[in-house]
């Protein structure tokens, strides 16, 4: 696959370069963090098991001296079984730690604020919250939406459904159908031992031609897995077979199988994901800025895919349109070459916490939202109505 290089905005520093570069005087005097919990349409089954009704994620609203207001999420859950950080931590890592240093302090833009945290490590779902809401806060005061000041290059982002464990094949089958009618034009499976190659051929037989892929979640052991099947099912690629550290098993996985592995759990953090693209780990990057600790960390793993050819998509984390504001945006940069997750939000939510919400076109491409700050208007009574906390910091004068 031949990728675009990195030129316009990014030039020969690469947009992260460019965005390192963004500057607006950004002073936010005002922080007001939300625990959340929204009532789910839907439960969703995976490796991890099913999850509850309801779904816990935290939003931080900050406000800047000369009044501008960024929204930021961090989709947290409550238990640590997809990366360590849970609800509470990061509650604590935003309200202890994250936050108060920042308040009342002028910063030169969102570089200069996320460089001031380099003295602590992980927290990154907390970090990528706070980074947001600063990166919305910078884009309103320049009226440059978010896409633009990174550097996207388009403004239709082609996305993908991902598709829980279902009770039987039939049932999975009648949902593909119904997200395949509106437009999605990307298959992909949460796998699990007892759910897999029979799913897999039971889609590939009745929808054969669309884009297949499956997601592991860790799973698997190496001796545990379908590989030879699944390898022989044409898949575009294979997420997460094994345990997220697992880097050396990933790699001999790797070796054996034609079918590309996708780096999602084991994609960490720069520093990993380089590590494990040069151990062969995987072929393919999931980049989700709250894994990775924010906007940042993302565009820097964009970068190294761009300059090692290795394709790249954009990760959901069943976001509400707060945080897939930032995902349609970061999308749009030149790497991101193979269909997002990004199912809007009335597939899981009752109600999104942005107004007007996105939907899928009929061309099967989510629009990048064109508007500077938040991708989406934030309804801000929505946030306070599903709130079980609130936490507000001192006014700094
Ligand atoms: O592994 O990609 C994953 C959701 C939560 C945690 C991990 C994952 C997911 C999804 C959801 O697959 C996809 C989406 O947000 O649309
Ligand atoms: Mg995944």
């Amino acid at each position: 696959m031949k990728l675009q290089t990195t030129t316009g905005p990014g030039g020969p520093l690469g947009h992260l370069g460019a965005a390192s570069h963004v500057t607006a005087p950004i002073r936010a005097d005002k922080a007001d963090v939300f625990m959340l919990s929204l009532p789910m349409v839907r439960t969703f089954m995976s490796a991890y098991g099913k999850s509850s009704s309801r779904k816990r994620l935290i939003v931080v609203r900050l406000e800047d001296r000369d009044g501008t207001i960024g929204w930021g999420e961090a989709p947290i859950a409550e238990r640590p079984l997809y990366g360590a950080d849970t609800a509470e931590s990061s509650w604590s890592a935003l309200t202890d730690l994250l936050l108060p240093p920042i308040l009342g302090r002028p910063f030169s833009g969102p570089a200069d604020l996320a460089s001031s945290w380099a003295g602590i490590i992980g927290q990154h779902y907390a970090k990528n919250a706070i980074e947001s809401a600063v990166w919305a806060i910078t884009s309103a005061k320049l009226g440059i939406p978010l896409a633009q000041l990174w550097g996207g290059v388009r403004d239709a982002i082609p996305v993908g459904e991902s598709f829980p464990i279902h009770d039987t094949a039939e049932a999975l089958l009648s949902e593909i159908d119904a997200r395949l009618r509106e437009g999605f034009a990307r298959i992909k499976l949460k796998i699990a031992p007892g759910w897999d190659i029979a799913a897999v051929l039971a889609v590939r037989e009745r929808f054969p031609g669309v884009p297949l892929s499956v997601d592991a979640n860790c799973g698997y052991t190496p001796g545990s897995g379908p590989w030879r099947e699944l390898d022989d099912a044409g898949l575009v690629m294979i997420e997460q077979p094994l345990a997220g550290d697992a880097l050396i098993e990933m790699s001999e996985l790797q070796e054996q199988l034609r079918t590309p592995l996708c780096l999602d759990e084991s994609a960490a953090s720069f520093n990993i994901t380089r590590t494990a693209l040069r151990m062969g780990a995987g072929r393919i990057v999931n980049i989700k800025p709250p894994r990775l600790g924010g906007l940042l960390p993302s565009i820097a793993v964009h970068d190294l895919c761009v300059e090692q050819q290795v394709p790249a998509w954009c990760g959901g984390m069943l976001e509400t349109g707060i945080g897939r504001g930032f995902n349609l945006a970061l999308a749009s940069l030149p790497g991101f070459t193979l269909h997002s997750d990004m199912s809007p939000a009335r597939l899981f939510y009752e109600h999104d916490l942005v107004e007007p919400t996105f939907d899928i076109q009929p061309d099967g491409c989510i629009a990048v939202p064109a508007r500077p700050g938040n991708g989406f208007p934030v309804v801000p009574e929505r946030v306070a109505a599903c709130a079980m906390r609130r936490w507000t910091s001192d006014t700094h004068d």
